[in-house]
Formats: C-alpha cells, structure tokens, sequence
C-alpha cells in the first residue's frame, strides 16, 4: 500500500511538473487531492491494514497530500509570474520614442504689446493701474471736461447700457479714479479695452485697446513730458526712431500734441504706408487742464501734470508690420503662431 501511494505521489509530482496552465492545475488537485481524489480513497483502504501499521499510513497519505498540495501552489505561483512577464513584455512602453509634441502656447499680440509698453514705463518708475470697462459716464466725459454736447457722446458713438452707465471709450476714466482716490505726486500706467460704435474695417473695430500714463507732481513740464515719450519710443520702436511734436487739442489737456514718429517702414523716406509723409501718428499728448484737476480736487496752483494715450492694435500693427486689425480677433493659428 505505501508503494501503491508512493507510485501514485510521483505520478501526481510529474504531472504538476508538466502542467503548463492553471486549468491543468486546477484538474490535478481535483483528481488527486480533491474530496473524491485518489489520495483520500487510500484513507477508506485503510481498515485493511493490521491495526498497528493504520497511524502511520495516515501519516503517510497526509504527508503526500500537503506535499502535493505544496507543489501545486509554487506551480501555479510559477506560472502566474511567467504570464505576468509575458504580459509586460506586450506592454512594453519605448520609453526613448520621442512623443507628439503638443503645439506650446503664446501670449497674443496685444498681450504682448501690452506688456512690453507696460515693462518700459514700470522702468521710468510707472505703476500699472485698471479701472472698470462698464464706466460711468461722469468718469469717461464730465470728468474729462468733455462738454455736454460734444458728438463722442452721441448714442451713434458711444455704447449705452442704460443712460449714465456706457462702456468706456478711452481708458482715461482710470486716471480720473485714480486721482480721485488718492493725492499727487502720480506715475500711472493705464491699459485696457475700450469701446466705440466704430464700422469696423481693416484699422476700426468696435472693441479695441488703449494704454494711457500720467503724471502729476510739482513742477512738471511739457518737456518732461517729451523726455518720458521720446524714450519710451525709442524703446520700443528701435534707437532711429525720431519723434514728431504737432499742435492739436484734446478737451482734458492744455496745450495737447499729436505725436509722430519716423514712419517705421521707410524710415521717413516715404512710403505707402505713411501716405508719402515718413511720418506716423502714435500717441496722443499734453499738460492735463486746471479743469481735469478741478474734477479731482487736485490743487492745480501747487500740481502740473502730463497725460498721452496711443491705441495699442496701431503701435502693434507698426511694429510687426501688420494691415488689418482684424486679424488680432479671428484667432487663426497661421496668425498667432507668428509671435
Ligand atoms: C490722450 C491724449 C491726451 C489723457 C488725459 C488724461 C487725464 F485723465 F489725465 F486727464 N488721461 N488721458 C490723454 C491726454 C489721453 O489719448 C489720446
């Protein structure tokens, strides 16, 4: 009987050896170890033995059962880290494949363009202010000294949202806010949106952007005025630029300039887009009116101050030689991707 067991053990171990899955597993531990398996019938085959020699079989059946027991369980452990194996070396990832590269992103021409005009006059010692692009229209015209029935507040020109409440058509009513809050001396720079009923076509848009600055401190002159833009020009259009002081008016400064500089394509040779002149005009300028000062409650016997706006698409449209303005809304790629 012990050799019957033994035979039987070895068969089991062969098998367990040559199973290659664990369905095969699985029917040996049924056919050998299982409630019904062949080791348990030698446990009924065991009243044939003299009652002296019963113990020790049993030892011996129970023995062969946990070894096979045993040995099924480091096959199954082999083969399922052999199928692990296989599945990793399927997944395997080429870590050295460069990938796709995702397409970076850019800031847009007028983020930029604001930027670097902000950045030039935060060194000219500039702080950056913002204001409310629904404005109040004390803030974007009476405060400005702009009369009653001048047409820029006309409902052709000017959004209303309701009367006395617009979107502001210049960024001028920051400065007026600033004024108004706090006293002099004063260092502002002021860009955003600004709105006006314009027809758009390749230099007009409804929606647009303005930056303005001003300055207000004892003693100030028109010609700090023309050192702080002659630089800032410089700066920001190359060292050959050369700037251009004309006469004009504005209600909320006095005197008022208009502001040309060499035409940035020829030179100032002329050329199609100067219309001939070899100049262009960028920025509009003065000495802020006693009137302004008034509105704020400055005191405009102890305090001089400057002001000047340009429109930012203009001076981005020059400096990267661009003749439609509309291109800075359509957001097309082959556009953007160019800054
Ligand atoms: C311009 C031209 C000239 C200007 C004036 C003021 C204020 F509020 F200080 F009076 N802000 N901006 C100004 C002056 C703006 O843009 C063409």
């Amino acid at each position: 009987m012990k050799e019957e067991l033994e035979k039987l053990a070895a068969e089991a171990k062969h098998k367990i050896e040559e199973a290659d899955n664990l369905s095969q597993l699985e029917q040996i531990r049924i056919d050998y170890l299982g409630r019904k398996g062949c080791l348990n019938l030698f446990f009924k085959k065991l009243g044939q033995l003299p009652p002296e020699d019963r113990a020790l079989m049993g030892q011996l059946i129970n023995q062969s059962k946990e070894e096979l027991s045993q040995g099924l369980t480091r096959k199954k452990e082999t083969i399922a880290n052999l199928l692990q194996a296989e599945e990793l070396e399927q997944e395997r990832i080429d870590i050295t494949l460069p990938p796709p590269m995702p397409a970076s992103g850019k800031r847009h021409p007028i983020t930029r363009t604001i930027n670097d005009i902000v950045h030039i006059f935060s060194r000219f010692g500039f702080q950056i202010a913002e204001g409310p692009e629904v404005e109040l229209e004390y803030y974007n015209f009476d405060a400005l000294n702009i009369p009653k029935d001048h047409p820029s507040r006309d409902m052709h020109d000017t959004f209303y949202t309701r009367p006395g409440i617009l979107l502001r058509t210049h960024t001028s009513p920051i400065q007026i806010r600033v004024m108004e809050r706090g006293q002099p001396p004063f260092r502002i720079i002021a860009p955003g949106r600004a709105y006006r009923r314009d027809a758009t076509d390749a230099s007009h848009s409804s929606v647009f952007h303005q930056i303005e600055g001003f300055l207000v401190d004892e003693e100030t002159t028109f010609s700090d005025l023309k050192g702080i833009l002659n630089a800032f020009v410089k700066e920001f259009f190359g060292k050959q630029s050369v700037l251009r002081f004309r006469p004009s008016f504005f209600p909320f400064t006095e005197p008022s300039a208009e502001i040309d500089i060499s035409c940035v394509i020829c030179n100032g040779k002329g050329c199609s887009v100067c219309s001939q002149t070899g100049w262009l005009e960028i920025l509009g300028a003065g000495m802020i009116d006693p009137e302004v000062f008034r509105m704020v409650k400055i005191d405009s016997e102890r305090y001089l101050g400057f002001a000047f706006g340009m429109g930012i698409e203009r001076v981005a449209m020059l400096k990267y030689g661009i003749n439609d303005i509309r291109l800075f809304y359509e957001n097309d790629l082959r556009f953007l991707e160019q800054f």
